[in-house]
């Protein structure tokens, strides 16, 4: 059986690319390095299609060894797990991760009513794994209220943990008890950030700590921060670091990894949305003074530190001869005499591919070989009959020739009896194969 961070040597990548995750939308990424060594990204979810950001749900969370190999850790947490939160699901908003005595605390942003705006809780989901098993513990008592959303957990060197969060120009600090799931005295106001909006962030460098945060520019925000010799400020504020990705909402992280600092932050160029956003990675860099200079925004990203471990490992091949198909979509041979699933533009076209073997039962990455000549064509996925995502399926060149990969990680039922099906309907695409991997959990 593979090692689950393996990725398979025929998809690793030279460079990062931005955006960084093109298979289903993401937003909102915080990035963190664990004991591990490994870096990881909690992001959030824009589903598919949004209403503005009201349906966003299921976590799905990245892990990198290289930064540039990203695997999809699969979902870790969506509304219907969570008993205390809005009737009506969705409003998954974006979270972050903290480590602490053996134990991952999910900390994620959640209405507790249908009057979304103003039952803002900080919910808390634990594991002892950095992206699974994870499981709700309710909220943080006092915290929320009107537009206090975008929790971010800083642990000191010293293990005291503190808490920021904020929205609707008001940031909050506190120091988290022991517990890690409750608040040490109040939260108190963070003071001297200008412009303050949302998507709070805190990180050490030389002993100087930075806030940093989306601003308030109309339809375009952009990315500031302030410093402290203190964890809870007063801060002072320093500047603008990263202009406008073109996107109405900005929200970042910063992580230092294997000696480079990086800044995490979401665009819309795959999809032209505000609400079907997609992450990013670029270099930071600061100045001696201890100043952020201005992120250079790139289409290629960041290149790799070290290798990521690549391999052909265990997996299972379906050709697409060995599915079935409806609809509308037939299965013809390109001109590399290859057969594949062609016309799943038609509404209600479908190919499926049953008796997937699930191993003993768990997560498994689906990589999907796919070509097409439109710049964003889509699959809805549906595993064991269960709605899952769409998957994007970009570009390629033509549809016959240059091969494009998308790749999510679901969970399979043991043995044989799994059934991954395609809808198609959104754009022309062709499907040549898909490869099942089961992760070794
Ligand atoms: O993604 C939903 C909300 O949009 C986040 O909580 C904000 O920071 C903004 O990115």
């Amino acid at each position: 059986m593979m090692r689950n961070e393996s990725i398979p040597a025929s998809l690793a990548k030279a460079t990062s690319r931005n955006p960084l995750i093109t298979t289903i939308f993401t937003a909102d990424p915080s990035a963190h390095v664990w004991e591990d060594g490994k870096v990881y990204i909690y992001a959030s979810h824009d589903m598919d299609p949004a209403r503005g950001c009201d349906l966003m749900d299921r976590y799905h969370v990245f892990s990198s060894e290289d930064m540039v190999n990203w695997v999809d850790e699969g979902e870790i947490l969506r509304s219907e797990d969570v008993a205390w939160g809005r009737p009506e699901g969705g409003f998954m908003w974006a979270p972050d991760c903290a480590y602490k005595n053996g134990v991952y605390y999910f900390y994620y942003p959640h209405p507790s009513g249908s009057n979304w705006n103003d039952t803002w809780k900080i919910g808390v989901a634990t594991s002892e794994k950095p992206a699974s098993g994870f499981t709700d513990q309710g909220y943080i008592p006092g915290l929320g209220g009107f537009a206090l959303i975008d929790p971010c957990v800083f642990v000191d060197e010293d293990d005291r943990a503190y808490m920021y969060y904020g929205g609707g120009s008001r940031c909050e600090g506190g120091e988290l008890n022991e517990d890690m799931v409750s608040i040490n005295g109040e939260m108190r106001e963070m003071l001297g950030l200008e412009d303050f909006h949302e998507a709070a962030w805190v990180f050490k460098r030389e002993g100087l700590y930075y806030l940093t945060y989306a601003d308030n520019l109309e339809g375009n925000n952009r990315m500031r921060y302030a410093t402290s010799e203190h964890p809870l400020g007063p801060w002072t504020y320093r500047g603008i670091f990263l202009e406008p990705t073109g996107c109405s909402t900005t929200h970042g992280s910063v992580a230092q990894f294997k000696g480079q600092w990086y800044l995490f932050y979401h665009n819309q160029d795959i999809s032209g949305e505000g609400n079907l956003r997609s992450i990013c990675i670029d270099y930071l860099y600061f100045n001696e003074d201890g100043s952020i200079r201005t992120v250079v925004q790139t289409k290629e990203g960041v290149h790799p530190v070290g290798a990521a471990p690549t391999s052909e490992p265990y997996s299972q091949s379906y050709p697409a001869a060995v599915t079935s198909v409806g609809g509308g979509a037939t299965l013809e041979t390109n001109v590399q005499g290859t057969q594949v699933v062609a016309g799943l533009h038609a509404e209600g076209s479908y190919c499926e591919f049953q008796g997937v073997d699930g191993g003993q039962g768990g997560r498994a990455a689906v990589h999907i070989r796919y070509a097409t000549e439109e710049r964003l064509a889509k699959l809805n996925l549906k595993v064991n009959g269960e709605d899952h995502s769409f998957i994007n399926a970009l570009f390629t060149g033509s549809e016959q020739d240059n091969i494009g990969n998308a790749s999510i990680t679901v969970v399979l039922k043991p043995g044989e009896d799994n059934c991954i099906r395609f809808t198609g309907g959104h754009g022309e695409l062709s499907v040549e194969s898909i490869t099942v991997i089961p992760f070794a959990d």
